[in-house]
């Protein structure tokens, strides 16, 4: 995709976005289909929508140059890497690897999709306070004031232990604003997905039964999902 067709999604996201309110999702799932290119099966870095050096002196050109063309490249090449080689393993039978390649794609997936989101959310024209009065007051609402909110978005940005992420969630089940730390991308959740088929494995869901033998619990667990309610989790997903 060229520049300007990303530019024209990129537009049309968010008129998507003005009519829902907050509807952070859809900004999500733009991202991750426009940067997927279903001919070569591979995700792709996207452009930016300015300049290295238009958000100067905020943040200098050579580190969005930097940041943008070789790291986010790097979580891009890590997750495609990834997901071929979990392709592979499927295809072999061989899943020797699977916790390596699990980590890997989590890790770089969650890499490219909070630095897609992260080029959208800055720009040239930005600061100050949101303007669109559902944020403002959903801002008010769910943190006491602007100040409040930034006071604790900046604190708990600058406390994340090791490398990470500061973000502020819409948590939809609530309805609500949180904020909340990522170490490293992503440990271990991929932002851009809503959950629709999970298992616990915890001990305390299996070692009566099964004990150590957790693949055995996970096997079993197949016997009792219900499909019905995961696909109806589905279509409220896809929308
Ligand atoms: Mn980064």
């Amino acid at each position: 995709m060229n520049r300007r067709e990303y530019l024209k999604k990129s537009l049309a996201g968010a008129a998507l976005l003005g009519t829902a309110g907050l509807s952070i999702p859809s900004t999500a799932k733009a991202i991750m289909t426009d940067t997927f290119d279903a001919s070569t099966n591979r995700y792709t870095l996207p452009d930016l929508d300015y300049a290295y050096d238009a958000l100067e002196p905020h943040i200098d050109a050579q580190t969005m140059e930097l940041h943008h063309s070789r790291h986010h490249q790097g979580y891009v090449n890590g997750l495609n890497n990834a997901l071929g080689k979990l392709a592979e393993a499927r295809d072999t039978g061989d899943f020797s690897l699977v916790k390596h390649w699990s980590r890997e794609s989590t890790f770089h997936g969650g890499g490219h999709f909070l630095h897609a989101m992260f080029w959208k959310i800055m720009s040239p024209n930005g600061g100050g306070e949101p303007s669109h009065a559902g944020l403002r007051d959903a801002i008010n609402r769910d943190f006491g004031s602007f100040e409040k909110f930034k006071s604790h978005f900046i604190a708990a940005s600058t406390a994340v232990e090791g490398s990470g992420w500061g973000i502020m969630s819409y948590e939809p089940n609530g309805g609500k604003l949180v904020i909340h730390q990522a170490e490293r991308q992503s440990d271990l959740t991929m932002w851009s997905t809503t959950p629709l088929l999970m298992v616990d494995v915890w001990e305390h869901a299996y070692y009566l039964r099964y004990q150590n033998r957790r693949r055995a619990y996970v096997e079993a667990f197949f016997n009792v999902i219900n499909w019905d309610e995961v696909a109806r989790m589905y279509e409220e997903a896809v929308g």
